[in-house]
């Protein structure tokens, strides 16, 4: 008798530790909230890491979101996958986050976590690039860039480059496109502003066309498997959807001892205008860099406050953003800029 409650207390001290160690393993997936309820707390979801922009923009957002600024941000780095950046946004959901800030890796996809966020009363803020939802309700507001805009004053550029002769002849331009992360935000428009060029021009022809992941490394072997198939001297535009693209394509034209950029008949393009691609714009290496501005922190954090006041926040804020050829920079203009 004595032997069997024995055994029926080690086995309910079993089930006990054994049914502690289930919840335990489930919190251990939500990280602490901070338990100062006077701070406003923040889930901020990227997508990765891939380019020096990204990086600036975390920065940004980091440092906008501080404790002195009245926040509690938590940073979540989605390693370039969707997936990653879904699961995220749910332990946001679970840790009963006041905010979310969104930056999407590509525009759909969304509809069904961005719904679970609704159910929880939790505003998403989306930045940088954009979704496409069944219904716009899903998130609150957007701040970030217009890329469409952005692929236009690229597209005026080489079209400024590239005019029709007297009697109206347009020249061959043949375009190397090395687009970036596909079905990004960033990708669609710059691409599309390509596209519609190309429709427009006739003699404009795309030799070559791929995927550069907004990457240094991927732009670097596609460039190098580019000068396999093309001859050099029958490329008139290299067409980089973001600076590490150009950076790698750079490199790559480098280390082949191809001459490009200014003077060259080798046009470069790219998009951003990071510090390290203004050096390269100034140098000549680059001919034309459309900015775009990663510094979003203190946008985001004003959208917060506003909506913090109960106040209703503009669907859409685009950043502004210019653009910049060698003539524009000075070694002091890039030695002041941020990112
Ligand atoms: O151009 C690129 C980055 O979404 C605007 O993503 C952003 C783009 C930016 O990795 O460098």
């Amino acid at each position: 008798m004595f032997k069997l409650r024995n055994t029926f207390c080690l086995l309910m001290a079993l089930i006990v530790i054994a049914a502690l160690c289930a919840c335990n393993s489930q919190e251990v997936q939500v990280d602490d909230v901070d338990e100062d309820t006077s701070l406003i707390v923040v889930g901020f979801s990227q997508p990765g890491a891939e380019s020096a922009w990204r990086v600036a923009l975390t920065d940004s957002v980091k440092e906008a979101f501080t404790e002195d600024a009245g926040f509690k941000l938590i940073y979540k780095d989605g390693q370039s996958k969707q997936d990653n950046q879904i699961r995220d946004i749910r332990t946001f959901i679970q840790q009963g986050v006041d905010y979310i800030i969104l930056s999407p890796i590509v525009e759909t996809g969304w509809d069904t976590v961005l719904e679970e966020a609704e159910e929880a009363n939790i505003p998403v803020i989306i930045c940088d690039r954009n979704v496409v939802v069944s219904n716009e309700k899903l998130y609150t507001t957007f701040v970030g860039s217009d890329f469409s805009e952005e692929g236009k004053k690229a597209v005026d550029y080489l079209e400024k480059e590239f005019p029709p002769d007297s009697e109206g002849n347009e020249p061959e331009v043949n375009i190397v496109h090395i687009q970036g992360t596909l079905g990004s935000s960033a990708q669609i428009g710059r691409s599309k502003a390509l596209e519609l060029a190309l429709e427009k021009h006739e003699n404009w022809n795309v030799v070559a066309e791929d995927c550069g992941e907004f990457t240094k490394a991927k732009a670097k072997e596609i460039m190098k498997q580019v000068l396999r198939e093309v001859r050099s001297s029958d490329i008139d535009v290299i067409y980089c959807e973001n600076d590490d693209e150009a950076a790698g394509v750079i490199a790559a034209l480098d280390d082949a001892g191809i001459p490009h950029g200014e003077g060259t008949g080798m046009t470069i393009i790219s998009f951003d205008a990071t510090r390290k691609a203004l050096e390269f714009c100034l140098n000549g290496d680059i001919n034309f860099e459309v900015e775009c501005n990663p510094l979003q922190g203190p946008y985001l954090v004003d959208m917060v406050k506003l909506l913090e006041r109960g106040e209703s926040a503009p669907k859409h804020t685009y950043i502004d953003e210019g653009e910049f050829t060698k003539d524009d920079l000075t070694p002091e203009f890039i030695e002041k800029r941020k990112y």
